[in-house]
């Protein structure tokens, strides 16, 4: 492949409803798009940043900077680009920054797919036709809410609930949530809301029968995250806290994750997530794909990452429905009767990126 062209969109899209986490709640999403041309083909990605460095130290500005100046133009001097995996070594020179990464290798890998006929699913060795979804579910200022959302999403059929949790927010409850729904799958998001001072909360959790306690602890932490499984019986998964294959390694060597959500674009990209799929598979270590609010981009690319063979739980990958009224995709993503999403076939993403619908909803349009 030769790239001839990189554009880069910032579009914003209303969400449903405001969606709220313990470091903040948000109303919109302004998000990055890249379009890399090459012939008369074309490869989509979609950074997963936000406006603030809320989830991760990465922004939309700073994705933006890092495509313009220095991916975007590396890659535009590459003469000849024989494979998505060779994007690894031309950028190796930019330390951090793994979503803005991500951004433009989904993009790669959308773009190979297209040129050879394969679907991107077909490409990474994924061996399911069907994923299983589940759903996140945001902090609510009224329990009721909450409770609606989850018969909604029983109703629904997603295979099972997360909820959001931080200090104020949690066992209780969880404790309610229980005594009305004894066999819901049931698990818990505290996004680094807790320190291990906090540990007798997550002991309280464990007599609930959660699938998992995700990021309890600091954003960046492995060490305490190992203390804390030592204490508990319910499996810690993390989410911040692996942002790379040797994050995954350690913290499975420490104990400090018994389950991995994999975000591809947190860990920099498909690249990385396949040796982290691996990693997985050796350790024995489940493994699900995490979301970002994703729209239909970044969305597709997740299902066809969790088409493969070590990703065994639900994800969190709901239909587009479920965040947004508007889509930049055809078709969207619909669960059905079964709440599972089915794996595009189609080469690349596999889904129809909608350019002018894009183009209608974008504050800023730049060719590199
Ligand atoms: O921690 O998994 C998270 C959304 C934004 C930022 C962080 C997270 C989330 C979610 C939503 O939980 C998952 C989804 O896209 O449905
Ligand atoms: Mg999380």
């Amino acid at each position: 492949m030769k790239i001839d062209s990189i554009t880069i969109y910032t579009i914003i899209m209303n969400l449903k409803r405001p969606f709220r986490t313990s470091f903040g709640v948000q109303k919109t999403r302004e998000i990055v798009l890249t379009k890399l041309q090459s012939g008369d083909q074309s490869g989509w990605g979609e950074s997963v940043t936000d406006t603030g460095p809320w989830y991760s130290p990465e922004t939309n500005n700073s994705v933006t900077y890092i495509i313009k100046k220095f991916i975007g133009p590396w890659l535009k001097g590459e003469k000849e680009i024989e494979h998505p995996k060779d994007f690894t070594s031309i950028v190796s020179k930019i330390r951090g920054n793994p979503m803005a990464k991500a951004c433009v290798e989904d993009a790669l890998w959308d773009l190979y797919g297209k040129i050879k006929g394969k679907s991107l699913s077909q490409l990474l060795g994924g061996v399911k036709n069907k994923i299983p979804s589940g759903i996140s579910l945001g902090i609510e200022n009224d329990f009721s809410l909450l409770l609606q959302k989850i018969e909604y999403a029983i109703r629904k059929k997603y295979k099972r609930v997360k909820i959001k949790i931080e200090p104020g927010w949690d066992v209780e409850i969880v404790k309610q949530i229980r005594e009305q729904f004894p066999d819901l799958g049931l698990m818990v998001d505290a996004n680094a809301a807790y320190s291990l001072k906090d540990a007798e909360i997550f002991k309280k959790l464990d007599k609930y029968d959660l699938m998992m306690i995700e990021q309890p602890l600091h954003y960046k932490d492995i060490v305490e995250h190992s203390k804390l499984q030592k204490m508990i019986s319910t499996p810690i998964c993390l989410d911040e806290s692996i942002k790379s294959f040797d994050d995954a390694k350690h913290a499975i060597e420490m104990d400090a994750t018994r389950i991995i959500n994999v975000k591809p674009s947190r860990v920099g990209g498909i690249n990385e997530t396949l040796e982290i799929h691996k990693l997985a598979e050796e350790y024995k270590v489940p493994l699900w794909v995490g979301g970002m609010l994703e729209t239909g981009i970044g969305r597709a690319k997740n299902v066809a990452v969790a088409s493969m063979k070590n990703f065994t739980l639900p994800n969190d990958i709901s239909e587009s429905e479920r965040y947004f009224t508007e889509y930049i995709i055809d078709p969207i993503f619909k669960l059905d009767f079964n709440g599972e999403l089915s794996v595009p076939k189609e080469n690349g993403i596999g889904i129809n990126v909608l350019q002018k619908k894009i183009r209608e909803l974008a504050i800023s349009e730049e060719k590199i």
